[in-house]
């Protein structure tokens, strides 16, 4: 129970910058409430094995402090998630964050009080805070998505999301497990799985494409000189359209010879990484330059998978390359080659039941002694709706949400004042490096808060035009892109049955955002509604 001027749901890499510039920077009184056992958000909860982050970690972190980003040492190129996790708990130590964080705090409900101009929340522990600001920090992939399917219950071996992956671990060894799911997740765990499982089942709906990340142990000579130039990286990140220290490649895909391309394309698979995107400058953008490096992966599929058959399963053709978040791997493909890894296409063989013994398909029984979900999540939208969210008129968010997500820059929704979505839907977020996003957002929304402070502002709400008008924005931006084609995308919501079908982020690239969303701040707010105080007897939450 308590009164603060903010609270803010999550403690992952947004929740403890927001709580560090609000407290530390403008010394607001706040309470950060977070669901797990432990600070770190998606680095606490995916303890899967294999996990790590596929952004290198020298500029998938914080760069609000130089202090920190000197005093760091990462130790592979990629860092794990144990790494990511201590990462994340130093630097709560390092901004003394714990005493304003409170775990084990699932929040429940939120309700805008419309005569006090703030927000009433309410948590699983049967508790009851106050404030005037309402920041969500809550993750676009943190709602885990365990696919309905008959029989889970009736399960007799164990089973798990990759998600809410169980803090004791899972032992594997000898064992029949099955894997439902080859996104990006799959992808990681299925390598980790087969090297100590009896025998492993993958059950693949959709084949993904995948480039090697070349992870390696991190050169100390590289780390000394990324910290020497730390400054000009950081820029580099917010002036790319995806946050990464990188140019998009300059050339069209179709105006290179294909001895070129073939050449440019088998250099960017040696080098590894996310950065096989942007070979070209329009692989994301014209289908027909897509085509190209859809087909070079589909002929390293082909190359690596020794079984044909296999191959052919595990080759995607339904939607082009990238439009789907791209994963990056270690050995997946080679996975396949293993005696102890076997491949169920569901696609042609749905899962019909699970069973007390397993998965049952249209084509057989597959016995299993262990079931791991690595099936996604109800991204972007689902830890919102998972909480009972009321602004004005007592409206809740499902309501408003109905037919998608609708939001002002990603940053706020218009009927619900004072509530800062932070990487919400409709801001580049999950298109980006998150951390790189997240650094702009947590700025913004304490520049806000600091203009509102000191023009004596009470509240501040979206318009409901401005609104409506960056929905449009977010469409057309998605509609000069291939991304749309991935029908199953968690980007629209195709991964969730029933979900809306709305392309969710902005896909107009961080710089153009940062622009929008500055002259948005110069203009002295432009299409937010601000209030200015009405009585002097809660001066003193606006005052430092
Ligand atoms: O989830 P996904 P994810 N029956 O939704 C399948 C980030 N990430 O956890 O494609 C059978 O991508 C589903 O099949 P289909 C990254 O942004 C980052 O892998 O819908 N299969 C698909 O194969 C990523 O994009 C890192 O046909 C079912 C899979 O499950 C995002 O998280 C690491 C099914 C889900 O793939 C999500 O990735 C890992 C069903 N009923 C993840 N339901 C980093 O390194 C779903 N599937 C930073």
């Amino acid at each position: 129970m308590g009164e603060f001027d903010v609270i803010i749901i999550g403690a992952g890499f947004a929740g403890m910058y927001m709580l560090h510039r609000l407290r530390d920077g403008l010394g607001l009184s706040a309470r950060v409430l977070e669901a797990a056992s432990g600070v770190g958000g998606t680095w606490h909860w995916n303890r899967y094995p294999g996990a790590r982050c596929d952004s290198e970690s020298y500029y998938y972190s914080y760069s609000f402090s130089e202090e920190l980003q000197q005093e760091w040492e990462w130790t592979e190129k990629y860092a794990a998630q144990p790494e990511i996790l201590r990462y994340l708990n130093y630097a709560a130590d390092k901004f003394d964050l714990r005493r304003d964080i409170q775990l084990g705090t699932r929040v429940t409900s939120a309700i805008f009080d419309e005569d006090g101009n703030r927000w009433e929340i309410r948590t699983d522990g049967g508790e009851r805070f106050f404030a005037q600001f309402l920041i969500t920090a809550v993750g676009g992939l943190s709602a885990a998505n365990v696919p309905d399917i008959k029989g889970l219950d009736t399960f007799e071996g164990e089973w798990c999301h990759t998600g809410e992956w169980p803090q004791e671990g899972v032992d594997f060894a000898g064992k029949r497990v099955g894997v439902v799911g080859t996104g990006s997740t799959g992808i990681q765990i299925i390598p980790k799985i087969a090297e100590e499982a009896g025998h492993l089942t993958v059950f693949q709906r959709t084949p993904n494409y995948s480039v090697p990340a070349r992870n390696a142990p991190m050169d100390p000579a590289f780390q000394e000189q990324v910290k020497a130039n730390y400054d000009e990286i950081r820029q580099k990140q917010r002036k790319t359209p995806a946050g990464h220290p990188w140019d998009v490649g300059k050339k069209s895909a179709l105006e290179v010879s294909q001895d070129e391309r073939q050449a440019m394309y088998e250099a960017a698979w040696e080098r590894g990484s996310l950065r096989f995107r942007s070979t070209f400058s329009d692989l994301i953008i014209n289908k027909e330059a897509n085509d190209t490096a859809s087909e070079f992966i589909r002929s390293k599929i082909r190359e690596i998978v020794e079984d044909p058959t296999v191959a052919e399963t595990l080759t995607p053709y339904d939607h082009p390359y990238a439009t789907k978040r791209p994963p990056i791997d270690t050995d997946y493909f080679e996975t396949y080659n293993r005696d102890n890894v076997s491949l169920v296409d569901v696609k042609s063989s749905p899962i019909q039941e699970i069973t007390p013994k397993g998965i049952r398909t249209t084509d057989a029984e597959y016995e299993l002694d262990v079931l791991v979900f690595a099936t996604g999540y109800d991204a972007l939208t689902g830890a919102y709706l998972r909480m009972d969210i009321r602004g004005k008129g007592g409206r809740s968010l499902k309501e408003k949400w109905e037919a998608g997500p609708r939001t002002y820059l990603g940053l706020q929704i218009a009927g619900f004042p004072n509530m800062f979505t932070i990487v919400g839907p409709g801001s580049p977020s999950i298109l980006t490096n998150v951390p790189t996003s997240i650094e702009h957002h947590v700025e913004w929304v304490s520049d806000c808060i600091e203009y509102m402070r000191e023009g004596g502002f009470e509240r501040i709400e979206a318009n409901v035009d401005a609104e409506d008008a960056w929905v449009e924005r977010v469409n057309e931006a998605a509609g000069r892109t291939l991304l749309p084609m991935a029908q199953s995308s968690w980007f629209l919501g195709g991964n969730i049955p029933g979900k809306p079908r709305v392309f969710m982020p902005y896909a107009g690239g961080l710089p153009t955002y940062i622009q929008i969303c500055d002259e948005v701040a110069a203009k002295g707010y432009e299409g937010f509604a601000l209030t200015a105080q009405r009585s002097t007897a809660r001066d003193g939450a606006l005052k430092k």
